[in-house]
């Protein structure tokens, strides 16, 4: 069953969004959070596509990267939120198949059902939501998340209650609970199942990063953005932890119960507050801890910052937007992106840039030059996506009162990976996704495989901070290049042979560094490659014949109980 724009009814409409009753049961009801079933990397009729794995990297950042890209799943953070405060007895399953969930329902006497999912999902939460009538008719059944952000939802789905934006304060007043409770974060492993180069990673406890939740939405409100449009838009956003002291609280907790030391802070525009920042900077001084982060920020948010402070924030890892100067989006102005770009590689800093292809002044003219420059920038990562008016944004909006929305676009191909959705002044629905293809390859084809290029900003910043004055910052480096030199040497043996067919002059770069890494390494880490390097090479080439024959990847389904009493 395709979802399209223009879709009619499914059911008598039971859902309101008004004022909302507290359940009969507060905490004494019985949750399922539950997010949309898989697979995900397939066509079919409840709106999964190949193009769109539930993968970070594959789906929109190293796809065109072959065994190169990196491949990873990441847990469905909204409702691992939620469940971790409220106490009610509450099972969470993630990515569970149709089979999965049916169990679920008829195995248990949930009182209320949760589902998640944005908007590609709605034909997933709608037939979820028929399942859950059907399977377990006494529950209530709580859709949120971004697919509450389709206009008519309510139409488009049997649910009862359908929540707009942050759901943690809403879950907690439905149940009777303290909604101003202070945030209890969960503990979150931020990646799983990684692989790369054929080989998936071993998952030791400690080695990949928490994630941390500082906040949801972001006030910069740029005119294409859900994020920001979800939680209130301009000037809006919702701070789950609201200084320094707090955050620093909440990552010491992560490091003892995960140990960690290194953070992915999912903050749509976290250094835009410096002021919180700073505050954590302090603190990490005078804790003396070597902590890493992986952060979002805006060029001009990264302006409120000295490189030092940067470094020693132990920012590793940039999320940075660098649409095309032309666009006049105010996160941008003043900035010249490709020198922050370079001078943050050289301090150690690996930037993941981010493009959208097809803004209102691309041109078939203009457009391989707008590509060629944003691909210039040689970040380390490089995410490209459509300009996408999405349901719930102004952009949608604005689409909509000058009718150039398209009709009949399935919502399931609204993802900014496949094609418009809406009418050009210049560029074809066909030629969007030409040129959005063409933007990966050439990315991958002039600088090569985004490994390579973390390594060299690894090396980069090996170099001038392995002296450093500051203990903090030196340990930072000395670890990381203690953990991965032998490895990264290993890989670099490999993908310089493997990229030899692609590139010459890459090949002879990979090869540059390679050396590098052999003189700043330790015994051990320059031994490596001749052992790990050919089992690499022969990984990879395996990966790429499994790729040919049109091998996926799928996450596990995950269930968890909290506050869990057998009914
Ligand atoms: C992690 C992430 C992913 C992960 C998904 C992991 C997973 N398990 O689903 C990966 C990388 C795989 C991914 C993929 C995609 N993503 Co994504 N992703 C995100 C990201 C960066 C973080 C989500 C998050 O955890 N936020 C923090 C939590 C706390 O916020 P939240 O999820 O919104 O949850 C809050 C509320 O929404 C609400 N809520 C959520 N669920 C529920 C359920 C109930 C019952 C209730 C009451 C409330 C509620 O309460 C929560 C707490 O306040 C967001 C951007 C962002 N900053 O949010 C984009 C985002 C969600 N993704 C988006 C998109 C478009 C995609 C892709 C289609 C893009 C693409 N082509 O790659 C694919 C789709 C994959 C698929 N097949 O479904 C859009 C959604 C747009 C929309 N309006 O639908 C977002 C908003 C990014 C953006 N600005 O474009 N994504
Ligand atoms: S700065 Fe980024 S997160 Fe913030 S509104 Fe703009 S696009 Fe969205």
């Amino acid at each position: 069953m395709e979802t399209l724009i223009s879709d009619v009814p499914v059911s008598s409409p039971s859902a309101h969004s008004g004022v909302v009753e507290k359940h009969p049961k507060s905490t004494q009801a019985r949750i399922l959070l539950s997010s949309v079933f898989g697979p995900y990397a397939q066509d079919d009729e409840f709106g999964s596509r190949s193009i769109n794995p539930m993968e970070l990297y594959h789906n929109q950042v190293t796809r065109a990267q072959g065994s190169f890209s990196l491949r990873m799943f990441h847990r469905s953070w909204g409702i691992m939120m939620i469940q971790a405060n409220i106490s009610a007895p509450c099972t969470l399953l993630d990515f569970p198949t149709r089979d999965d969930f049916a169990r679920q329902l008829t195995s248990n006497q949930y009182d209320v059902v949760g589902i998640t999912g944005i908007i590609v999902n709605v034909a997933k939460v709608r037939e979820m939501c028929r399942m859950t009538r059907e399977l377990s008719p006494h529950s209530v059944i709580v859709v949120g998340g971004h697919v509450a952000a389709i206009p008519g939802i309510e139409r488009l789905i049997d649910a009862d209650q359908i929540v707009r934006g942050e759901g943690i304060a809403w879950m907690r007043r439905y149940l009777g609970e303290d909604e101003s409770a202070p945030i209890r974060h969960p503990a979150i492993v931020s990646g799983m199942r990684t692989r790369i180069m054929g080989i998936r990673l071993p998952e030791r406890r400690g080695a990949t990063a928490a994630t941390i939740i500082p906040s949801v939405g972001c006030p910069m409100g740029c005119n294409f953005c859900t994020t920001s449009a979800f939680f209130g838009g301009k000037g809006k956003f919702v701070n789950f932890f609201e200084t320094g002291d707090e955050l620093f609280a909440v990552m010491s907790r992560m490091e003892d119960e995960l140990k960690v030391h290194s953070f992915f802070v999912m903050d749509e525009n976290f250094l835009l507050h410096r002021e919180r920042a700073m505050r954590l900077l302090e603190l990490m001084k005078e804790a003396n801890k070597s902590w890493s982060l992986s952060v979002f920020a805006s060029a001009n948010a990264i302006r409120k910052y000295t490189m030092q402070e940067l470094v020693e924030l132990g920012v590793s890892w940039l999320w940075m937007g660098l649409e095309s100067p032309r666009a006049g989006y105010s996160k941008l102005q003043g900035s010249d992106t490709r020198e922050l770009t370079r001078e943050l590689r050289e301090h150690g800093i690996r930037v993941q840039g981010s493009t959208i292809i097809g803004l209102e002044h691309h041109t078939p003219d203009n457009i391989v030059s707008e590509i060629e420059h944003a691909v210039s920038h040689d970040t380390d990562f490089h995410q490209f996506m459509l300009y996408t008016p999405v349901p719930g944004t102004p952009l949608y909006q604005q689409m909509r009162n000058e009718g150039r929305l398209l009709p009949d676009i399935d919502y399931a191909d609204v993802h900014g990976q496949f094609k418009f959705n809406f009418k050009h002044a210049a560029i074809s629905r066909e030629d969007s996704k030409r040129f959005l293809d063409w933007a990966f390859w050439r990315d991958f084809e002039l600088n090569g495989p985004s490994l390579y290029r973390v390594a060299r900003t690894l090396m980069a910043g090996w170099k001038r901070y392995k002296d450093s004055k500051d203990p903090r910052v030196r340990r930072r480096f000395a670890d990381e290049m203690g953990r991965l030199s032998g490895v990264y040497s290993s890989a670099l043996w490999a993908m310089e042979k493997q990229f030899r067919k692609v590139d010459r002059r890459v090949s002879d770069d990979i090869r540059a560094l390679r050396q590098e890494f052999k003189q700043e390494s330790g015994i051990l880490a320059r031994m490596l490659p001749a052992l790990l390097g050919p089992v690499l090479l022969w990984t990879t080439r395996r990966e790429e014949r499994r790729l040919a024959r049109g091998k996926t990847y799928e996450p596990p389904t995950i269930l968890e109980r909290s506050n869990w009493v057998e009914a």
